[in-house]
């Protein structure tokens, strides 16, 4: 890889949901004091859940978990009602740091089913989000993650349907899913804009911009992450050779051999310091520039829930992630 240059997608990383749900376990250590519980991890990402290990939270599943008293917060991706029945029932301080156009989501599918609506879901089965979402209701909501699944489903009724979707979704893939699901349903409510978020869209759209341009597209994200997960398909669906890694360490030498451009993103739940350290790695190994493509600004920000704003908690630093 002699004499490579690094191409930097835009916008790539950290998203507004996941900047305020960092937020919110950074000020509820700050307020309440270690430990404070974490239920699942806060963000799909390996190194935010370490940081904030350090620094007192405790991640874990199951409430049983969380001794009585505690504070707990609910990870970003949103729980099921009956996880907020239980915390509320076990008397926990809860913050939530469910992103807002999740919760968005939940909110839309209680007004339809108050209406008699029943729901297609699409979405990636035993995903957290998908979990939350489906678990707004007591049932009559239908999981399709494919476009094969659209003809396995058995809805009561078909007059009164709505479509729902994870966020983070491949855009390209939900469209197909959709439409099969129209055909079979021709008046089938659909969301008046897609469930898909902004940062999902733009994303995806910027490694659609890059991967013409590179050899190589290298995605930082943890495994788990959907998001992260769907830009490397991205790339790969477009014919660019992608890999996704969760830290400088687990890129590999031989991807770059005879690379002259390599294009580099990371998913929503990854700090920018992942990057910047996989630049160095890439430094090391014979990058000679590097150089941020153009894209959409994004100017979104959500606010803190009530009770961990500003001056409720004194100053947070959360530099060391940007
Ligand atoms: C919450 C939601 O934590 P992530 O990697 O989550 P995904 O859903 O992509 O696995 O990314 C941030 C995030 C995205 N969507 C958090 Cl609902
Ligand atoms: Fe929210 Fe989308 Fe980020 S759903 S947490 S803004 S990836």
């Amino acid at each position: 890889m002699a004499e490579a240059e690094i191409l930097l997608a835009a916008p790539r990383g950290f998203c507004a949901g996941v900047d305020r749900a960092i937020e919110i376990v950074e000020r509820a250590i700050a307020k309440f004091g270690r430990p404070i519980y974490v239920r699942h991890e806060i963000v799909h990402n390996t190194y935010v859940v370490n940081d904030l290990k350090e620094k007192g939270a405790i991640f874990i599943e199951d409430l049983a978990d969380v001794p009585p008293g505690a504070t707990l917060v609910f990870s970003a991706h949103g729980v099921p009602k009956s996880v907020e029945r239980e915390a509320e029932a076990r008397g926990f301080n809860v913050f939530d740091a469910t992103c807002p156009l999740v919760s968005k989501v939940h909110v839309e599918v209680a007004k339809l089913r108050k209406e008699g609506y029943e729901f297609i879901m699409i979405g990636h089965k035993g995903h957290p989000e998908v979990e939350g979402t489906m678990g707004q209701l007591d049932g009559g909501i239908h999981l399709v993650e494919e476009v094969a699944d659209v003809q396995r489903i058995h809805p009561e009724q078909t007059e009164k349907l709505a479509v729902v979707t994870q966020t983070t979704l491949s855009v390209d893939d939900a469209a197909e899913i959709s439409a099969a699901v129209k055909a079979r349903f021709p008046n089938v409510r659909e969301p008046k804009q897609q469930d898909i978020c902004y940062a999902t869209q733009n994303r995806q759209d910027a490694v659609k911009f890059l991967s013409p341009q590179v050899d190589l597209v290298i995605v930082v994200g943890s495994p788990t992450s959907s998001n992260s997960n769907r830009l490397r398909e991205v790339a790969r669906k477009l014919g660019t050779e992608s890999y996704m890694i969760d830290s400088a360490d687990e890129l590999k030498p031989e991807w770059l051999e005879g690379k002259a451009r390599i294009g580099l993103t990371a998913g929503a739940s990854a700090p920018d310091i992942l990057v910047r350290r996989v630049i160095e790695r890439l430094r090391e190994l014979g990058a000679v520039s590097v150089r941020t493509l153009d894209g959409i600004e994004e100017t979104v920000k959500f606010p803190l829930p009530k009770g961990l704003k500003l001056g409720d908690a004194g100053e947070v630093n959360l530099s060391h992630l940007r």
